[in-house]
């Protein structure tokens, strides 16, 4: 659509619907009488509300799906137009004189949600979309490599020149998928690990820090127009959870002791490869050994481990199948249609993006919701790979989500909060991770499926993706609400996102890293904007929902504390195959489908049967892991902290 076509519909629909609550009721009618018609009138005003909202959600959707795929100035310069409009819009909306004590309480929910965050002028609104276009960009640049560039890593590669026969002088790769591939190899040596993770962190971090002091700066002066202290205290308010920034503490506190273990275990095992002149066996890891660009999942590093004389290797069985990327959508799909929830549709099978080489602006795992019927699609530069077939699952469960709820009202259409929607999909993938789906998929032979060390295997690989990622998601958070806070200034950014680093995960730099850099600059979720904690509180929630999930598939009904039944079979949690239970399904979409229209404990309620989150079925589930970890702490003598 032709951009001043946007624009002037957006301005009708301000004309119409803003303000049209002013008026009073006339007098001669009984209080209760009085709220019923105020509440009929700000019901028939919301009314239009949702179309306008239904209007620009659809709008921004297809511009954001065209930004990520095919981006060109026209597309950015119409996203820039909506965003101005909507932010017009909204402020128009909560200028509105509205009688809060007499609303419904879903009206005053809507209200509230529509209302809160950060209020930008339209000066401001435009320098943040601007400015934010540009981070985003800076990450999905492609880095091109030099002759300077080639020689240093020649310098490196003396004996064996050509194991990196991706770089040459002129190559172009992007951080991802590329390098940040090129770290999951376990054939490339300390040096070249390093000189990749330098590589793109020097190439990505300074740029970000450009533009970053001045977003949040921005971002800062909207949150302080609308009351707040600053926007990192929007970010923890959409969580609705009451002292957001303690309860983080308070439950990673609890898992601590296991995040520990399997630190000075991987220590060990690092250490006997690379050696001491490598990594200190007493002190914190270098972050470019751990298998992953940002350190944050280091199930790369189940090769380290030694299951007896019978070797599982789930990606070597993965490579045997033959499967295209497609066929491991696919998979995903009939593990969600077994539980009764819906199939993926022709649009989304239309539209979708799986391969790599695509050729897409954004290679990031992304799950987007058009407003659209049945436009729900998947955005993935995907090999055939149980990283990936792991992220195929993650974002099926964002477009479950998007599909149970798309008969709420537009401003319900959002999950409980973000913590959940980043569940779903990780809650599916525990029931996929156990032997007898494996096995079911062929991803484990009949005799592996009879290995005495298949749980352990199965539970590290669990936990070498899971535990890491809980610390890593924590320091993410807190390092930029502390930016937010002022706490921590330009000058010191780099400095005290290490000195996070240090003291949470026991991991540091590959060198000492000088303010010139920007190291957490380096991750998507840093120049996108995107709040982070969601995946913190979503570790544990996703196992409060697969814990509940398997007692259903089990009992037939959650079992709560308080209440189980007694005929319910004590199948342990990472033994429970959820596969084809059509209760399952029903009850996660009873959750599902309420959207954000309640509080997140409403619908956790009906799922779980309690109102808040705990670390129990996590420290239930990596109860074998932890056992693991402390029997070879024992045996070989490790040495545990940093
Ligand atoms: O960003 C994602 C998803 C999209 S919501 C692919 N994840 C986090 C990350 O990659 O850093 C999933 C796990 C953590
Ligand atoms: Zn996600």
């Amino acid at each position: 659509m032709d951009k001043k076509i946007i624009v002037s519909c957006l301005i009708i629909f301000l004309v119409i619907h803003v303000n049209v609550i002013r008026s009073d009721i006339d007098e001669p009618f009984t209080v209760q009488d009085q709220i019923e018609m105020y509440q009929d009138k700000v019901e028939h005003w919301l009314r239009e509300l949702d179309m306008d909202l239904r209007e620009f959600n659809k709008l921004a959707a297809s511009l954001t799906w065209k930004l990520a795929t095919t981006p060109d100035d026209s597309t950015a310069e119409h996203a820039m137009e909506l965003g101005v409009a909507r932010n017009k819009w909204k402020n128009q909306v909560c200028a509105s004189r509205v009688r809060k004590y007499w609303l419904k309480p879903n009206q005053k929910r809507m209200l509230n949600l529509l209302c809160r965050g950060p209020r930008f002028t339209e000066e401001l609104s435009r320098l943040h979309i601007e400015i934010m276009g540009k981070l985003a960009q800076t990450y999905n640049d492609e880095l091109c490599f030099t002759n300077d560039d080639t020689k240093t890593l020649q310098n490196i590669n003396k004996h064996d020149q050509n194991i990196l026969k991706v770089i040459y002088p002129g190559r172009c790769l992007y951080g991802e998928p590329d390098l940040e591939r090129l770290m999951k190899r376990n054939d490339l040596t300390a040096k070249q690990l390093k000189w990749i993770w330098t590589t793109w962190h020097n190439f990505v971090g300074p740029k970000v820090k450009e533009l970053y002091p001045l977003s949040i700066k921005i971002q800062n002066l909207a949150a302080r127009n609308n009351g707040y202290e600053d926007m990192g205290e929007i970010w923890r308010e959409e969580l609705e959870i009451q002292n957001l920034e303690n309860e983080v503490f308070n439950l990673y506190e609890q898992i601590k002791p296991l995040y520990i273990l399997l630190h000075a275990v991987i220590r060990f095992k690092l250490l006997q490869k690379y050696g001491p002149s490598v990594i200190d066996p007493k002190g914190p890891i270098p972050i470019h050994l751990l298998g992953n660009m940002w350190g944050q999942d280091w199930s790369t590093l189940i090769y380290l481990f030694d299951f007896g004389y019978k070797k599982i290797n789930l990606q070597a069985n993965l490579d045997k199948k033959n499967w295209t990327v497609i066929d491991m959508v696919t998979a995903a799909e009939d593990m969600y249609t077994s539980l009764g929830l819906p199939r993926m549709t022709d649009k989304f099978w239309k539209y979708s993006i799986f391969q790599e080489n695509s050729n897409t602006s954004v290679c990031h795992g992304t799950a987007a919701n058009l407003y659209d019927t049945d436009d729900f699609r998947m955005l993935l530069c995907a090999k055939l790979t149980m990283e990936d077939f792991y992220v195929v699952h993650h974002e099926m469960g964002h477009i479950e989500y998007y599909m149970a709820y798309q008969n709420q009202r537009p401003m319900f259409q959002e999950g409980a909060n973000s913590a959940f929607h980043e569940s779903v999909g990780d809650a599916i993938m525990y029931g996929v991770m156990v032997p007898q789906h494996l096995h079911r998929l062929s991803l484990l032979s009949d005799s592996e499926l009879f290995t005495k060390s298949l749980d352990h295997y199965l539970l590290l690989q669990q936990a070498l993706l899971k535990i890491p990622e809980i610390a890593f998601s924590l320091i993410v958070d807190k390092y930029r609400w502390d930016i937010f806070k002022g706490k921590i200034k330009p000058k010191d950014y780099n400095k005290k996102y290490w000195e996070l680093n240090l003291k949470l995960r026991g991991i540091k730099p590959p060198e000492f890293r000088s303010e010139k850099y920007f190291d957490a600059g380096a991750k998507f979720h840093i120049p996108d904007n995107t709040p982070y904690i969601r995946y913190f509180l979503g570790g544990f929630i996703q196992l409060e929902i697969f814990n509940s999930l398997c007692k259903i598939s089990l009992c037939g009904k959650i079992q709560t504390e308080n209440i189980s039944s007694s005929y319910c079979p004590n199948i342990p949690l990472h033994r429970c195959d959820i596969y084809g239970s059509k209760k399952v399904g029903k009850k996660l979409e009873e959750m599902m489908k309420l959207g954000s229209s309640q509080h997140w404990s409403y619908g956790f309620q009906i799922l779980t049967g309690k109102d808040y989150i705990t670390t129990k079925p996590f420290l239930e589930y990596y109860q074998p892991i932890y056992k693991l970890l402390k029997y070879l702490v024992k045996t070989y003598n490790i040495t545990v902290g940093w």
